[in-house]
């Protein structure tokens, strides 16, 4: 990692260059610059590729994932992994209609804040059509409404020392010897502030169903199946990971999938 930033600061430190060396060139006409194989034209050229390659390594790319269709919605959202969480803290809400449910963002927050599903609910919406594609090898088209994580997140003031936001839900993936393993993830920040990032409580026009991830998951459009968290009920803003689990950033990153999970 260490050796990454070295490599990205002699990036911009050599792009940086360049373009001071342009500047001192001093030109008050570019004509010249029109003409292909000018060396000049191509140092320049290559300046910009260096320029943007940096940029994208150091504040990411806010591409839009694909969104479909209406009529590209072929059948309902296959239920994967966790589909009826046991434990106690899930059943409780599950009987009270969610009703006693609230979604708490904490850690490298300026203040800890919660949501009830109403005020979710009641802040600005987005919804989306968009293709989930699971490691397994199956996807499905599907239309998401939900509130947009970013909004949310200043509405704790994130830090400026985090880095990750770490979803906790409420399912126990897992049944060991040492008690239940409970589902997470996390994603980095540029993910958690994208557009397509939303708080979902909607599926296909309906109330986001128990085998879904009710009352909310997280969608993370430009990543791959296990990077959407299903029954969300804390975000913690965080500058390390390895505090987590067995280190890796998320249940099925800590039993060797991949951390970005980028499609
Ligand atoms: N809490 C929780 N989130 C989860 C999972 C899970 O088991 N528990 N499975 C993941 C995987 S591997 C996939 S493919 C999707 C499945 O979401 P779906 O049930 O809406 O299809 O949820 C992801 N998020
Ligand atoms: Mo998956």
């Amino acid at each position: 990692m260490s050796g990454l930033i070295v490599n990205r600061r002699r990036f911009l430190l050599g792009s940086a260059a360049v373009g001071s060396g342009l500047a001192l060139s001093g030109c008050d006409q570019f004509d010249f610059l029109a003409q292909r194989g000018n060396p000049v034209r191509e140092v320049m050229e290559r300046a910009n590729v260096l320029t943007y390659s940096a940029q994208r390594a150091l504040i990411g790319d806010q591409v839009l994932a694909r969104e479909y269709a209406e009529s590209e919605i072929r059948q309902g959202m296959k239920p994967n992994g966790s589909t009826e969480p046991t434990t106690p803290e899930y059943m409780f809400l599950r009987q009270a209609n969610f009703e006693p449910y609230r979604l708490t963002i904490k850690g490298m927050v300026e203040r800890e804040v919660s949501f009830s599903l109403a005020e979710l609910r009641n802040m600005p919406a987005r919804t989306q059509i968009t293709r989930h594609d699971c490691v397994e090898g199956w996807s499905c088209i599907a239309k998401w409404t939900g509130t947009p994580l970013g909004p949310v997140l200043d509405q704790a003031g994130v830090k400026p020392g985090a880095r990750f936001a770490v979803y906790h839900c409420y399912d126990n993936i897992q049944r060991t010897l040492s008690g239940d393993i409970l589902y997470y993830t996390s994603s980095d920040l540029v993910d958690a502030y994208h557009p397509q990032s939303i708080l979902a409580y909607g599926l296909n026009d309906k109330t986001l169903p128990v085998s879904n991830g009710a009352p909310v998951r997280l969608r993370v459009e430009r990543a791959l199946g296990y990077k959407q968290p299903k029954y969300l009920h804390t975000i913690e803003l965080v500058d390390d990971l390895s505090v987590f689990g067995r280190g890796k950033g998320g249940y099925w990153e800590d039993n060797g999938y991949d951390w970005y999970g980028g499609i």
